[in-house]
């Protein structure tokens, strides 16, 4: 035991009157919401990177946090591994994800920095055997070491895609081995920053190849869980090529890989793509490529990706309604890639930020849960595209009518349709009854 979190005891399920702060008061993982435990619709999983090697730093000022584990090399990143389990335990968190760079000091060439990365995933392999803690998804950072400026797969300098290709296998070997059930590729730097220099045809057929590499190798050692990308439209890069769910849909399709990777789907890089979290899981639902969700929002005034906690109901309700209308998230999760306050320095805040993010989203599994059982506003949409599933319009989706039919059709019937209310008002009302 380190003395990191002294003073804190786990957290459980209190019930919402409960006036401890350290206490969920709507997180309860056994209560069965529509026949299934509520941990596992969630899955929430803590973000390595954001919770314990991120300092604190804004683009005005450094660090503001300070870790024991900070500055340490090996010594540290073994510190940091010890009170990461710990805060799983306080936390009772079923998952945890993350990056090569944020477990283990990176060395002086690759193997060192791989070789550094394995004995820190020894360590969390002997916690696993007694933690209930599982690992959700592993990656690589490709994007914070000044050799991935340009990019890492799509670096004009295949040494780049090389060396990126070898922290890649590293991670995802990594990742198989402690048994997690997804690994992402986030593509930060994968974009550019002026056209005047870029190629991006030449770039995209780079970042294909990349991705079929990734999953040929995931094949061959038998890794069996989910390849997401990481949809995000700008930041760091000017332009990044994995925009949003459409256009990774696009790119999965042009090189053939739309049956064998899926998407994660951050609410924060929806909105900076000018699209609502629920769109893009509800795009990516209908397209068959929804694999797992990252819960972090953004400060709608200031245009950055903020990772903050998820803190309204409201909004993901709307989100939790099309996870459940698809069948749930399956092997993905909701990944809290959020982080504190740079003025949010005590160890217990760590644990505020998960204890509010989760009981937010146990709040709107609830509602959205309570939306479907209610059957009301499933009904009024079903209504509204009813047309579709007997005659002229299920003949139309059959393919059996031509465009002449249809002009045929609408003289003889004397077909004159009649607009029908959209009812988004009575909508907004009927949902805001479940929030
Ligand atoms: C950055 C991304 C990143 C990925 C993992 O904006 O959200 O944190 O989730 O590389
Ligand atoms: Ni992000
Ligand atoms: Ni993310």
């Amino acid at each position: 035991m380190t003395d990191f979190f002294k003073g804190i005891s786990p957290v459980r399920f209190e019930g919402p009157d409960s006036a401890n702060p350290l206490a969920y008061r709507h997180y309860n993982k056994d209560e069965m919401v529509l026949g299934k435990r509520m941990e596992d619709h969630i899955r929430p999983g803590v973000a390595y990177w954001h919770t314990f090697a991120w300092e604190g730093g804004d683009p005005f000022g450094g660090r503001t946090f300070d870790r024991p584990w900070f500055d340490k090399g090996m010594d540290g990143a073994r510190l940091k591994a010890d009170v990461a389990f710990e805060l799983f335990e306080l936390l009772d968190m079923p998952f945890f994800c993350f990056h090569d760079a944020d477990i283990a000091p990176e060395g002086a060439t690759l193997a060192e920095s791989n070789r550094n990365v394995r004995a820190i995933g020894e360590i969390f392999a002997r916690k696993m055997e007694t933690s209930r803690t599982r690992l959700l998804w592993g990656t690589a950072n490709l994007f914070s070491n000044r050799r991935y400026m340009s990019g890492a797969a799509t670096n004009p300098d295949p040494e780049v895609f090389a060396y990126a290709a070898g922290q890649v296998k590293n991670v995802l070997e990594l990742t198989h081995d402690l048994g997690g059930a997804n690994y992402v590729l986030w593509g930060g730097r994968e974009g550019y920053e002026t056209l005047l220099n870029t190629k991006i045809g030449q770039e995209q057929d780079q970042m294909a190849r990349f991705l079929h590499l990734v999953i040929e190798h995931a094949e061959k050692i038998g890794f069996k869980g989910q390849i997401l990308i990481e949809p995000k439209p700008q930041e760091p890069s000017k332009h990044q090529y994995d925009f949003d769910v459409a256009t990774v849909y696009g790119f999965l399709k042009k090189y053939g890989l739309e049956t064998k990777v899926k998407c994660n789907i951050e609410v924060g890089h929806a909105f900076l793509a000018n699209h609502s979290f629920e769109h893009e899981i509800a795009l990516a639902a209908s397209l068959g490529i929804l694999g797992s969700v990252d819960a972090n929002r953004n400060d709608l005034q200031s245009g950055w990706d903020t990772d903050q906690f998820p803190n309204s109901v409201p909004e993901t309700t709307l989100a939790f309604y099309q996870i459940l209308k698809h069948g749930g998230l399956n092997a993905g999760g909701w990944n809290f890639d959020a982080k504190v306050r740079r003025q949010s320095l005590d160890p217990a805040d760590l644990l505020h930020g998960h204890i509010g993010g989760l009981d937010v989203l146990a709040r709107s599994l609830k509602a959205a849960a309570a939306i479907i059982e209610d059957g009301t506003y499933d009904r009024i949409v079903d209504e509204r595209y009813a047309g579709w599933n007997a005659g002229m319009g299920k003949d139309i989706l059959d393919g059996k009518l031509s465009l002449a039919d249809l002009a045929a059709r609408v003289e003889q019937d004397n077909i004159n349709p009649q607009p029908r209310s959209g009812q988004q008002e009575y909508l907004e009302n009927l949902i805001n009854r479940f929030v």
